[in-house]
Protein backbone atom coordinates (compact mmCIF):
# COMPACT_ATOMS: atom_id res chain seq x y z
CA UNK A 1 0.00 0.00 0.00
CA UNK A 2 1.28 3.46 -0.89
CA UNK A 3 1.07 5.02 2.56
CA UNK A 4 2.76 2.02 4.21
CA UNK A 5 5.63 2.35 1.77
CA UNK A 6 5.88 6.10 2.35
CA UNK A 7 6.32 5.43 6.08
CA UNK A 8 9.45 3.39 5.38
CA UNK A 9 10.74 6.15 3.09
CA UNK A 10 10.06 8.73 5.81
CA UNK A 11 12.11 6.68 8.27
CA UNK A 12 14.96 6.44 5.83
CA UNK A 13 14.89 10.18 5.14
CA UNK A 14 14.39 11.17 8.78
CA UNK A 15 11.21 12.99 7.73
CA UNK A 16 9.25 12.75 10.99
CA UNK A 17 8.99 15.53 13.54
CA UNK A 18 8.17 15.79 17.19
CA UNK A 19 6.02 18.44 18.83
CA UNK A 20 5.54 18.96 22.56
CA UNK A 21 2.37 19.74 24.52
CA UNK A 22 2.71 21.25 27.97
CA UNK A 23 1.32 19.65 31.14
CA UNK A 24 0.73 21.87 34.15
CA UNK A 25 -0.07 21.61 37.82
CA UNK A 26 -3.72 22.59 38.34
CA UNK A 27 -3.10 24.23 41.72
CA UNK A 28 0.07 26.20 40.92
CA UNK A 29 0.09 26.49 37.13
CA UNK A 30 3.70 25.29 37.06
CA UNK A 31 4.93 23.26 34.11
CA UNK A 32 5.20 19.60 35.14
CA UNK A 33 6.23 18.14 31.80
CA UNK A 34 5.57 17.80 28.10
CA UNK A 35 3.82 15.10 26.08
CA UNK A 36 5.71 14.18 22.93
CA UNK A 37 3.56 13.92 19.80
CA UNK A 38 4.69 12.57 16.46
CA UNK A 39 4.08 14.53 13.25
CA UNK A 40 4.45 13.39 9.67
CA UNK A 41 4.26 15.72 6.69
CA UNK A 42 3.62 13.18 3.93
CA UNK A 43 4.98 14.40 0.61
CA UNK A 44 2.11 15.38 -1.69
CA UNK A 45 -0.50 14.94 1.08
CA UNK A 46 0.38 17.29 3.92
CA UNK A 47 0.15 16.45 7.60
CA UNK A 48 -1.19 12.99 8.36
CA UNK A 49 -2.45 12.34 11.90
CA UNK A 50 -0.78 9.60 13.94
CA UNK A 51 -4.32 8.27 14.46
CA UNK A 52 -4.24 7.39 10.77
CA UNK A 53 -0.68 6.15 10.29
CA UNK A 54 0.15 4.45 13.61
CA UNK A 55 -2.38 1.62 13.04
CA UNK A 56 -1.00 1.17 9.52
CA UNK A 57 2.57 1.14 10.87
CA UNK A 58 1.47 -1.55 13.33
CA UNK A 59 -0.01 -3.64 10.53
CA UNK A 60 2.94 -3.29 8.22
CA UNK A 61 5.84 -3.60 10.64
CA UNK A 62 7.26 -0.09 10.64
CA UNK A 63 5.98 0.66 14.15
CA UNK A 64 9.14 -0.84 15.70
CA UNK A 65 11.58 1.52 13.97
CA UNK A 66 9.15 4.47 14.16
CA UNK A 67 8.69 3.97 17.90
CA UNK A 68 12.45 3.66 18.34
CA UNK A 69 12.96 6.89 16.37
CA UNK A 70 10.43 8.72 18.58
CA UNK A 71 11.99 7.51 21.81
CA UNK A 72 15.54 8.22 20.75
CA UNK A 73 14.81 11.65 19.27
CA UNK A 74 12.67 12.74 22.22
CA UNK A 75 15.31 11.72 24.77
CA UNK A 76 18.13 13.38 22.82
CA UNK A 77 16.16 16.60 22.44
CA UNK A 78 15.04 16.70 26.07
CA UNK A 79 18.59 16.00 27.30
CA UNK A 80 19.69 19.26 25.68
CA UNK A 81 16.87 21.43 27.07
CA UNK A 82 17.82 24.35 29.30
CA UNK A 83 15.34 23.10 31.94
CA UNK A 84 15.04 19.48 33.09
CA UNK A 85 11.34 18.99 32.35
CA UNK A 86 9.87 15.50 32.11
CA UNK A 87 8.79 14.09 28.77
CA UNK A 88 5.90 11.69 28.22
CA UNK A 89 6.25 9.41 25.20
CA UNK A 90 3.34 7.38 23.75
CA UNK A 91 4.02 3.69 23.30
CA UNK A 92 1.90 1.54 21.00
CA UNK A 93 0.45 -1.82 21.97
CA UNK A 94 2.68 -3.64 19.57
CA UNK A 95 5.84 -2.13 21.08
CA UNK A 96 4.59 -3.11 24.51
CA UNK A 97 4.21 -6.72 23.44
CA UNK A 98 7.89 -6.92 22.51
CA UNK A 99 10.67 -7.61 24.97
CA UNK A 100 12.98 -5.43 22.86
CA UNK A 101 11.26 -2.37 24.30
CA UNK A 102 13.15 -2.94 27.55
CA UNK A 103 16.53 -2.91 25.79
CA UNK A 104 15.50 0.03 23.62
CA UNK A 105 14.63 2.17 26.65
CA UNK A 106 17.86 1.21 28.42
CA UNK A 107 19.94 1.99 25.34
CA UNK A 108 18.24 5.29 24.58
CA UNK A 109 18.68 6.50 28.17
CA UNK A 110 22.32 5.56 28.04
CA UNK A 111 22.95 7.19 24.66
CA UNK A 112 21.10 10.41 25.43
CA UNK A 113 22.23 10.74 29.03
CA UNK A 114 18.66 11.64 30.00
CA UNK A 115 17.92 10.92 33.65
CA UNK A 116 15.40 8.03 33.81
CA UNK A 117 13.24 10.12 36.16
CA UNK A 118 12.63 12.55 33.29
CA UNK A 119 11.07 9.89 31.08
CA UNK A 120 7.48 8.73 31.29
CA UNK A 121 5.86 6.19 28.97
CA UNK A 122 2.16 6.52 28.17
CA UNK A 123 0.40 3.24 27.55
CA UNK A 124 -3.29 2.59 26.90
CA UNK A 125 -5.40 -0.08 28.52
CA UNK A 126 -6.14 -1.61 25.14
CA UNK A 127 -2.40 -1.99 24.59
CA UNK A 128 -1.96 -3.80 27.88
CA UNK A 129 -4.92 -6.11 27.46
CA UNK A 130 -3.68 -7.46 24.11
CA UNK A 131 -1.03 -9.53 25.90
CA UNK A 132 -1.40 -8.65 29.51
CA UNK A 133 1.22 -10.91 31.07
CA UNK A 134 3.91 -9.85 28.66
CA UNK A 135 2.97 -6.16 28.78
CA UNK A 136 3.11 -6.07 32.57
CA UNK A 137 6.45 -7.90 32.56
CA UNK A 138 7.87 -5.33 30.12
CA UNK A 139 6.45 -2.41 32.13
CA UNK A 140 7.88 -3.72 35.40
CA UNK A 141 11.36 -3.96 33.92
CA UNK A 142 11.15 -0.43 32.54
CA UNK A 143 9.81 0.95 35.80
CA UNK A 144 12.71 -0.68 37.63
CA UNK A 145 15.06 1.57 35.62
CA UNK A 146 13.44 4.62 37.21
CA UNK A 147 11.19 5.47 34.25
CA UNK A 148 7.57 6.24 35.14
CA UNK A 149 4.48 4.76 33.52
CA UNK A 150 1.20 6.57 32.87
CA UNK A 151 -2.06 4.99 31.84
CA UNK A 152 -3.37 6.98 28.86
CA UNK A 153 -6.97 7.59 27.70
CA UNK A 154 -8.14 6.28 31.06
CA UNK A 155 -11.83 5.45 31.33
CA UNK A 156 -12.43 4.52 27.72
CA UNK A 157 -11.15 0.93 27.90
CA UNK A 158 -13.44 -1.87 29.00
CA UNK A 159 -11.73 -2.93 32.19
CA UNK A 160 -10.07 0.15 33.63
CA UNK A 161 -10.35 -0.90 37.24
CA UNK A 162 -8.83 -4.30 36.68
CA UNK A 163 -5.92 -2.71 34.79
CA UNK A 164 -5.32 -0.27 37.64
CA UNK A 165 -5.20 -3.11 40.12
CA UNK A 166 -2.67 -5.06 38.11
CA UNK A 167 0.11 -2.46 37.87
CA UNK A 168 1.46 0.40 40.02
CA UNK A 169 0.95 3.23 37.52
CA UNK A 170 2.57 6.56 38.30
CA UNK A 171 -0.14 8.65 36.67
CA UNK A 172 -3.70 8.35 35.39
CA UNK A 173 -4.41 10.36 32.23
CA UNK A 174 -8.13 10.94 32.13
CA UNK A 175 -9.44 10.69 28.58
CA UNK A 176 -10.43 14.02 27.08
CA UNK A 177 -14.01 12.84 26.45
CA UNK A 178 -14.65 13.37 30.18
CA UNK A 179 -14.04 17.10 29.82
CA UNK A 180 -17.01 17.56 27.50
CA UNK A 181 -19.76 19.49 29.32
CA UNK A 182 -18.03 19.04 32.67
CA UNK A 183 -18.84 22.62 33.63
CA UNK A 184 -22.58 22.27 32.92
CA UNK A 185 -23.43 18.60 33.33
CA UNK A 186 -23.66 17.23 36.88
CA UNK A 187 -23.32 13.64 35.67
CA UNK A 188 -20.00 14.41 34.00
CA UNK A 189 -18.81 16.21 37.09
CA UNK A 190 -19.81 13.28 39.31
CA UNK A 191 -17.77 10.89 37.18
CA UNK A 192 -14.69 13.09 37.31
CA UNK A 193 -15.08 13.39 41.05
CA UNK A 194 -15.26 9.62 41.41
CA UNK A 195 -12.13 9.06 39.31
CA UNK A 196 -10.24 11.70 41.30
CA UNK A 197 -11.28 9.97 44.52
CA UNK A 198 -10.04 6.69 43.08
CA UNK A 199 -6.69 8.28 42.21
CA UNK A 200 -6.39 9.71 45.72
CA UNK A 201 -7.14 6.42 47.42
CA UNK A 202 -4.57 4.66 45.26
CA UNK A 203 -2.11 7.58 45.69
CA UNK A 204 -1.88 7.97 41.92
CA UNK A 205 -1.98 11.55 40.56
CA UNK A 206 -4.58 12.27 37.87
CA UNK A 207 -3.98 14.43 34.80
CA UNK A 208 -7.02 15.66 32.87
CA UNK A 209 -6.60 15.82 29.09
CA UNK A 210 -8.44 18.00 26.61
CA UNK A 211 -8.84 21.05 28.83
CA UNK A 212 -10.02 23.82 26.52
CA UNK A 213 -11.81 26.33 28.75
CA UNK A 214 -11.30 28.22 32.00
CA UNK A 215 -14.61 26.81 33.24
CA UNK A 216 -13.27 23.27 32.85
CA UNK A 217 -10.06 24.18 34.64
CA UNK A 218 -12.08 25.72 37.49
CA UNK A 219 -14.01 22.48 37.96
CA UNK A 220 -10.75 20.50 38.01
CA UNK A 221 -9.29 22.85 40.61
CA UNK A 222 -12.40 22.59 42.81
CA UNK A 223 -12.34 18.81 42.57
CA UNK A 224 -8.62 18.51 43.37
CA UNK A 225 -7.29 17.27 40.05
CA UNK A 226 -3.47 17.22 40.03
CA UNK A 227 -2.48 18.13 36.48
CA UNK A 228 -4.03 19.32 33.23
CA UNK A 229 -3.19 19.32 29.55
CA UNK A 230 -5.11 20.81 26.62
CA UNK A 231 -5.45 23.66 24.18
CA UNK A 232 -6.17 26.15 27.02
CA UNK A 233 -2.75 25.46 28.57
CA UNK A 234 -0.88 25.07 25.32
CA UNK A 235 -1.14 23.53 21.86
CA UNK A 236 1.35 20.92 20.71
CA UNK A 237 4.31 22.72 19.11
CA UNK A 238 7.87 23.78 19.61
CA UNK A 239 8.85 24.93 23.06
CA UNK A 240 9.51 28.65 23.25
CA UNK A 241 12.38 28.73 25.77
CA UNK A 242 12.84 32.48 25.60
CA UNK A 243 9.23 32.88 26.75
CA UNK A 244 9.49 30.25 29.46
CA UNK A 245 12.72 31.45 30.99
CA UNK A 246 11.88 35.14 30.73
CA UNK A 247 8.08 35.35 30.66
CA UNK A 248 6.67 38.48 29.01
CA UNK A 249 4.77 40.75 31.41
CA UNK A 250 1.06 40.26 31.02
O1 LIG B 1 -1.99 15.17 18.46
P1 LIG B 1 -2.39 13.94 18.12
O2 LIG B 1 -3.00 14.03 16.77
O3 LIG B 1 -0.87 13.87 17.94
O4 LIG B 1 -2.32 12.41 18.47
C1 LIG B 1 -3.29 11.52 17.98
C2 LIG B 1 -3.08 10.15 18.60
O5 LIG B 1 -1.83 9.61 18.18
C3 LIG B 1 -3.07 10.14 20.12
O6 LIG B 1 -3.84 9.03 20.54
C4 LIG B 1 -1.64 9.93 20.47
O7 LIG B 1 -1.51 9.17 21.64
C5 LIG B 1 -1.09 9.16 19.28
N1 LIG B 1 0.32 9.44 19.10
C6 LIG B 1 0.92 10.64 18.94
N2 LIG B 1 2.26 10.51 18.85
C7 LIG B 1 2.51 9.18 18.99
C8 LIG B 1 3.72 8.41 19.02
O8 LIG B 1 4.85 8.90 18.95
N3 LIG B 1 3.57 7.06 19.16
C9 LIG B 1 2.36 6.45 19.28
N4 LIG B 1 2.32 5.13 19.40
N5 LIG B 1 1.21 7.15 19.28
C10 LIG B 1 1.29 8.51 19.14
O1 LIG C 1 -4.39 9.85 23.09
P1 LIG C 1 -3.45 10.96 23.41
O2 LIG C 1 -3.80 11.54 24.72
O3 LIG C 1 -2.01 10.64 23.40
O4 LIG C 1 -3.77 12.11 22.41
C1 LIG C 1 -3.26 13.37 22.37
C2 LIG C 1 -4.12 14.01 21.30
O5 LIG C 1 -5.03 14.96 21.86
C3 LIG C 1 -3.35 14.71 20.26
O6 LIG C 1 -4.01 14.50 19.05
C4 LIG C 1 -3.51 16.18 20.67
O7 LIG C 1 -3.31 17.04 19.57
C5 LIG C 1 -4.94 16.17 21.14
N1 LIG C 1 -5.29 17.27 22.04
C6 LIG C 1 -4.48 17.86 22.93
N2 LIG C 1 -5.13 18.83 23.63
C7 LIG C 1 -6.40 18.84 23.15
C8 LIG C 1 -7.56 19.63 23.47
O8 LIG C 1 -7.57 20.48 24.35
N3 LIG C 1 -8.68 19.35 22.76
C9 LIG C 1 -8.71 18.40 21.79
N4 LIG C 1 -9.87 18.22 21.15
N5 LIG C 1 -7.65 17.63 21.48
C10 LIG C 1 -6.50 17.84 22.15
MN1 LIG D 1 -1.01 10.33 25.17
NA1 LIG E 1 -4.87 10.34 25.94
Amino acid sequence: RAMAHDLWVALEKDAFDLVYQVQKSVSTGEVTGYEVLLRWDRPGHGLVSPTDFIPLAEETGSIGPIGAWVLKTACLEAASWPEPYKIAVNVSGLQLAQLELVDLVRMVLFQSGLEPERLELEVTETAIIADKKRALYVLRQIKAMGVSIAIDDFGTGYSSLDTLRSFPFDKIKLDRSFMVEVETNEQSKAIIRAILALGRSLSVPVLAEGVETHAQLDVLRDEGCNEAQGFLLGRPGNIDWADLLDPPLS
